[in-house]
């Protein structure tokens, strides 16, 4: 042991899954047990692997900034600085005060349910799910650190009384309706963000009824009670972004007013871990601390000029603006459309002949497809699938709009010369940030000013679809995978999709996003598989999960647990194939015990099949 560094005796420290991290209701949780059973029950699965796939992933982007960050000579961080500077100046004079927003997040959604329904369950430790995953956990069972999107039989190692409840989505979706019932007598444009979110304006209602946004807030709260039975945390602020993290502060069952006051919002975010913005996931969060040393939003500010100096524009003005504390506070216009896709499966080919007509074929239906609906768009996404499943992306961002065959065609064209040679058994294309319908114009949108950038959800939301965080790409062509729509199988088919989403203050969440699907997709490692899309923007393709732009964790979380679940498959084949042909060791006492032990609620073979190896006690 004397000869051990820790890490080596302690490995699980160093193993951070999502479902070590903490939600409302866990802050009492031993995190270091939590993340050594975790790890004890993971390691040597596929799943193990795959997160040490994503964490090297993450090392060698964090490495490059670190090599970027080292070139830099005291004359580019005095210009850096400058440009720092003039940012949060133009950022600064887009601050709006004068608006009060609440966001409203139902508390332990649906456990609350399945409690109402069964009342007996109240007080309990429960899990809504199964074996392979659950959705939520009570309070009681957060205790023990149990948490959404954990293995059900992680959470029973960790809390063995726990109850399993299945999912019943009818139910959730019947009582979110009747939240929105609520919602609407508040806000009748509110903006709802998933079953059990939304944001409303209730600026209106505060200065019509000479109440204070606490007093809306505490109304609204018994209102949805009193509809539902249900208890709701509720936030209170003057942006989406910070109404989103007040309404976490206080949960179960409480609220969170911030003041509509520029210092109360400055000390606010002075301490407050970026990890909480709506948007930094784990990369993000890793990023800025391992490079930067960054950690709470307040040194955002202090490191304004490095932040300036190694990401991209868009990325920095999102950093920077984190730093004031500065979010949407205009009601999105319109539910506007995307992105707008097609893709193509066919048998692998290395033939660039076929390649080519395949890619003409996309090209043309993409863009019958887009000028049906009066679409222009200028950023173009080639999506491939090499003969191996290795998923591929490139995107170009164009200095038009264009829409017609000839001009996506010959923008893919390039893409796709710059890959060959390559064997390949599907391509897509994709096709967003749109003009906008309204103006019909075709300036350069790259011309936005900040404050249109932050007061505008959809204008950055866009932007950022193209931006790589990491700031690696600084040409046009940019890794990108998100949204993209997916097919299986090898034989020829055709998958049409159309992606919408509601305009929402967790706009920005999308680089998040965008960066959380790149990492899945390749730490994938071409499994086919385990890539989900969300439709219309936040429902799951697989198993119609809804998790809106805000869970960025969860959804990174949900494409794990898709992952997990065709490894399990595979893995099973291999079960069953040993099972034929190894009977003798399957019938050992042990691997009795461990199905009996895992068939508990399971509908599908137990995840823990190839979630077993290196299984210690603990
Ligand atoms: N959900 C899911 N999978 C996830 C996360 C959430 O299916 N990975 C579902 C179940 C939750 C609901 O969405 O009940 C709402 O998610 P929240 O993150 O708001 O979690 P809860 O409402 O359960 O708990 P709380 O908001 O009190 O933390
Ligand atoms: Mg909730």
């Amino acid at each position: 042991m004397d000869s051990k560094s820790e890490g080596e005796d302690r490995p699980w420290q160093s193993y951070h899954t999502a479902y070590t991290n903490a939600k409302a209701g866990m802050e009492g949780v031993d995190k270091e047990k939590v993340q050594k059973v975790v790890y004890e029950m993971s390691k040597g699965s596929k799943y193990f692997e795959n997160e040490q796939r994503k964490e090297a992933y993450i090392k060698q982007k964090i490495e490059n900034l670190q090599q970027q960050r080292a070139k830099l000579t005291d004359k580019d961080i005095a210009h850096f600085q400058k440009i720092a500077e003039k940012k949060i100046v133009e950022l600064e004079a887009s601050r709006d005060l004068t608006k009060t927003w609440l966001h409203t997040d139902m508390d332990a959604f649906y456990a609350a349910v399945e409690i109402l329904d069964n009342p007996s369950l109240k007080g309990k430790p429960l899990a809504v799910g199964g074996m392979s995953m659950i959705c939520t956990a009570s309070y009681e069972a957060r205790k023990f650190g149990v948490r959404a999107a954990m293995p059900g039989f992680i959470a029973r190692k960790l809390c063995p009384d726990l109850i399993f409840v299945p999912t019943n989505f009818d139910k959730y979706t019947h009582f979110s309706e009747l939240t929105r019932k609520v919602f609407r007598q508040y806000d009748p444009n509110f903006i709802a963000t998933s079953l059990d979110e939304a944001y409303l304006n209730v600026t209106d209602v505060c200065s019509e009824r000479g109440l204070s946004g606490e007093e809306v807030a505490a109304e609204l709260r018994g209102a949805i009670y009193d509809e539902t039975g249900l208890t709701c945390s509720v936030g209170v602020a003057p942006n989406r972004m910070l109404a989103k993290v007040c309404s976490d502060i206080n949960k179960p069952n409480g609220q969170f007013i911030l003041l509509n006051d520029r210092g109360a919002v400055m000390t606010f975010i002075s301490s407050l871990p970026i990890r909480k913005i709506g948007g930094i996931g784990k990369v993000t969060e890793h990023m800025l601390r391992d490079v930067l040393g960054i950690t709470t939003c307040d040194d955002m500010l202090k490191n304004s000029a490095l932040v300036c100096a190694l990401f991209s524009d868009l990325s920095s003005d999102f950093f920077l603006s984190v730093g004031l504390g500065l979010g949407g506070t205009h009601t999105p216009e319109n539910r506007m459309r995307k992105s707008i896709s097609t893709e193509r499966t066919f048998t692998a080919t290395s033939d660039t002949t076929l390649l080519f007509q395949k890619l003409a074929d996309i090209a043309e239906t993409l863009s019958s497809d887009m000028q049906k609906e009066n679409l222009w768009g200028r950023n173009l996404t080639l999506k491939l699938k090499t003969s191996s499943f290795e998923v591929k992306t490139r995107a170009v961002s164009l200095q038009k709009y264009i829409s017609s065959k000839e001009e996506i065609l010959t923008n893919a064209t390039n893409l796709l010369k710059a890959e060959l040679p390559v064997s390949l058994r599907l391509i897509g294309l994709r096709m967003s940030q749109f003009r906008d319908e309204d103006k019909h114009t075709l300036v350069d949108p790259t011309q936005k000013t900040l404050s249109e950038f932050i007061l505008s959800g959809s204008s950055h939301s866009k932007a950022y679809e193209n931006q790589d965080i990491s700031s690696e790409n600084s040409s046009d062509y940019l890794l990108e995978d998100k949204n993209l729509c997916e097919s299986d199988g090898t034989r020829e088919k055709e998958h049409r999709c159309v992606t919408s989403e509601p305009e929402s203050s967790s706009k920005r969440e999308e680089l998040g996003d965008s960066s959380s699907a790149k990492d899945i997709n390749e730490a994938c490692g071409g499994n086919a598989n385990c890539e989900i899309q969300w439709v219309d923007g936040y429902i799951c393709s697989k198993c119609g999960i809804e998790l809106p732009l805000g869970f960025e964790e969860e959804r990174r979380e949900h494409a794990d647990y898709h992952l997990a679940q065709s490894l399990q498959q595979e893995e099973s084949a291999h079960v069953a194939h040993d099972k034929v042909y190894h009977k003798l060791e399957h019938s050992s006492p042990k691997s009795r015990k461990k199905q009996k032990a895992s068939s508990q609620g399971a509908k599908f073979i137990p995840i823990d099949a190839f979630f077993t190896k290196g299984k210690k006690n603990l």
